[in-house]
């Protein structure tokens, strides 16, 4: 019996090369790109980013669903998908080095003043900053997930004092880990440079708020490279404005793509990308994908979300 796959992307968005890169990787399965008009495939498994909540009333055999990205708050929040089916989300692929290049650019920019020389150039004027004093910039990185785990050790290895906070104990190498709720407002006033890896679940939404944020060492600094809804938008603009942080580089915001006329656009402290920090690449999401599947369909368990926690 043939292997039904459907892949499935947020409404409008061509998956062609998906279901083509697929099907030259697993040619014993038939891949059908998501059409809402279309009929039942009879599915067994679904390859998603952001699909529409009438895959899931439709296709009724889904054993598991497989996210192309490493956040599934999108998926969560769909009461459509019923609670038996299997999430499964990209662990690293390839991502986990362009989120450090995103977090050390972010940090080396303002550890070493670059911005600062950046203006001075534009008035053609040559001074140099004293040497910097790592001990000065103690980085905290929220999140100790794959990716934040690997941003944390990169971190430690430039020799910046780091820490890490997640929701529950661990040992790693260089960071000093501190966890739960308890352990929050001591890890925030040991930061200066806050870099947000967390998952986005009812428990860590706007999570950076005033409060929290305010708990920073002087001259705070954050870089969100997680999900727009852990920040409270007005409360940073509020803390850069009053001098209490230095600056902000922020990848993913509340609403995507940033309006026109935000705050954060013009704001001389404030860096935007548009969520670019670590982008899915196509050949190892597949690679990492078509392994999940026959590890699965070989009676495998590859590790999967778990639902009550959201991540
Ligand atoms: C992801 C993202 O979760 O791109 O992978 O935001």
């Amino acid at each position: 019996m043939t292997l039904e796959i459907v892949i499935a992307g947020s409404p409008g968005r061509d998956m062609s090369s998906w279901c083509a890169a697929f099907a030259a990787a697993m040619p014993q399965a038939r891949f059908h790109p998501w059409d809402d008009k279309g009929p039942y495939v009879g599915a067994r498994y679904a390859i998603v980013w952001k699909p529409p909540a009438a895959l899931f009333e439709r296709e009724t055999g889904l054993q598991a669903v497989f996210n192309l990205g490493a956040g599934i708050d999108a998926l969560m929040d769909m009461p459509q998908l019923p609670p038996h089916v299997a999430v499964l989300r990209l662990e690293d692929a390839g991502m986990a080095v362009q989120m450090v290049e995103y977090v050390l650019y972010g940090l080396l920019r303002a550890a070493r003043g670059f911005d600062h020389y950046a203006a001075q150039q534009r008035q053609e004027l040559w001074a140099p900053l004293p040497a910097v004093d790592r001990a000065a910039w103690p980085v905290g990185v929220m999140g100790l997930g794959a990716l934040g785990t690997r941003v944390a050790q990169a971190v430690a290895a430039l020799g910046y004092p780091v820490a890490g906070w997640a929701r529950s104990a661990r040992e790693l190498p260089g960071v000093e880990v501190y966890a739960g709720d308890a352990q929050l407002p001591g890890f925030l006033a040991r930061s200066r440079v806050l870099v947000n890896m967390l998952p986005l679940t009812p428990q860590t939404e706007g999570i950076l708020n005033r409060a929290h944020l305010e708990r920073l060492r002087p001259g705070g600094y954050l870089i969100n490279a997680a999900r727009g809804g852990h920040l409270v938008e007005a409360d940073l603009l509020a803390l850069l404005d009053e001098g209490r942080m230095d600056g902000a580089l922020l990848d993913v915001f509340h609403d995507e793509p940033l309006p026109p006329g935000h705050p954060f656009w013009g704001h001389p402290r404030v860096i935007v990308t548009p969520h670019v920090a670590a982008m899915t690449l196509q050949a190892e999401a597949v690679v990492q994908i078509t392994d999940k599947i026959l590890a699965m369909e070989g009676g495998g368990s590859p590790a999967v979300v778990a639902r009550d926690r959201g991540y």
